[in-house]
């Protein structure tokens, strides 16, 4: 245990050092006028436990060597949809996301273009034994603040509320066929060829015009070295973040991971209630993996 504990938070680690050494630097002044009304003070949030969201507009944030685009040059929008029911006390549930691109690079080597992108989270937390932050809650979080100066997460986005954050594995296909994540997962065997995924059901932090993340007096743009100075644009809770990363590490990519997507969906509404899945990493291992990946394509839109 001490062997993986080690290895995951020399990953957190790492990501900071990344992070600190990947910062993209000074970023010119903005060319639009972001809305300038103060904030109303944070309220305290209160959703949850159970989550049933859909999720459309797509926005394909960045690419390879740059994923945040504090500027919002490269913003792309694709057609798509999101799905996700969720239960944050059990730490269970599922998100499916489908999406086209146009030309998008999640690494130095992988040109998607024309593609259709299916990413499946079907399961959250680490794997048993694997220590998880407090802030995930055990792998769902609900009412948490993220990212900014909270201290949970890596400043590379301003301190954003979010109603759910997930963190657990994501299988991304394109085109139908599986993109492998690597061997292992935080230093556990991993069969099903997960990434890394993340998500945030969160309040609106991209100007909707220009894509651009501004700081708190909109004289500039968001920086990760200034985690203090960052603003929302919205307080409203009605944008789905989610984040498909490898372990493996790439300097010239920011964040620096040589395999990141990151694609937002601008509009989220209520879904149907459904039944939420119940699959957990303790009961992934216990079955066969024909049946785990059985299971997985029946999540397939
Ligand atoms: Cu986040």
């Amino acid at each position: 245990m001490i062997n993986r504990q080690l290895v995951l938070a020399s990953g957190i680690l790492a990501t900071g050092l990344i992070l600190a050494a990947c910062t993209p630097a000074a970023t010119p002044a903005p060319t639009a006028v972001p809305p300038t009304e103060a904030p109303e003070p944070a309220a305290e949030l209160d959703f949850g436990p159970e989550f049933h969201i859909q999720g459309s507009r797509v926005r394909l944030v960045g690419g390879y060597g740059d994923n945040m685009v504090y500027d919002g040059a490269n913003v792309q929008s694709g057609v798509g949809s999101a799905e996700m029911h969720l239960d944050a006390d059990a730490n269970t549930g599922s998100i499916v996301a489908t999406f086209t691109v146009d030309s998008f690079h999640p690494s130095k080597d992988i040109d998607l273009d024309n593609a259709s992108v299916t990413l499946i989270f079907p399961l959250f937390g680490f794997p048993p034994g694997v220590e998880m932050p407090g802030y995930m809650e055990g792998g769902i979080a609900d009412n948490v603040g993220l990212h900014g100066d909270t201290g949970n997460e890596a400043p590379i986005l301003p301190d954003v509320r979010n109603a759910a954050a997930t963190w657990g594995p994501v299988l991304v296909f394109v085109n139908g066929e599986q993109l492998m994540g690597g061997e292992t997962m935080m230093g556990m065997p991993n069969p099903m060829g997960a990434f890394l995924g993340h998500m945030m059901l969160s309040e609106v932090v991209r100007d909707p015009e220009t894509q651009a993340l501004y700081n708190s007096d909109s004289s500039g743009f968001y920086s990760p070295m200034d985690p203090h100075n960052g603003s929302v644009v919205s307080e409203d809770i009605s944008l789905l973040h989610l984040i498909v990363r490898s372990e493996t590490e790439d300097a010239d990519n920011f964040p620096g991971f040589d395999f990141f997507l990151h694609v937002n969906f601008e509009t989220t509404s209520e879904a149907a209630a459904m039944p939420i899945s119940d699959l957990t990493f303790a009961k992934m291992m216990e079955m066969p993996m024909d049946k785990v990946m059985e299971m997985l394509m029946s999540m397939m839109p």
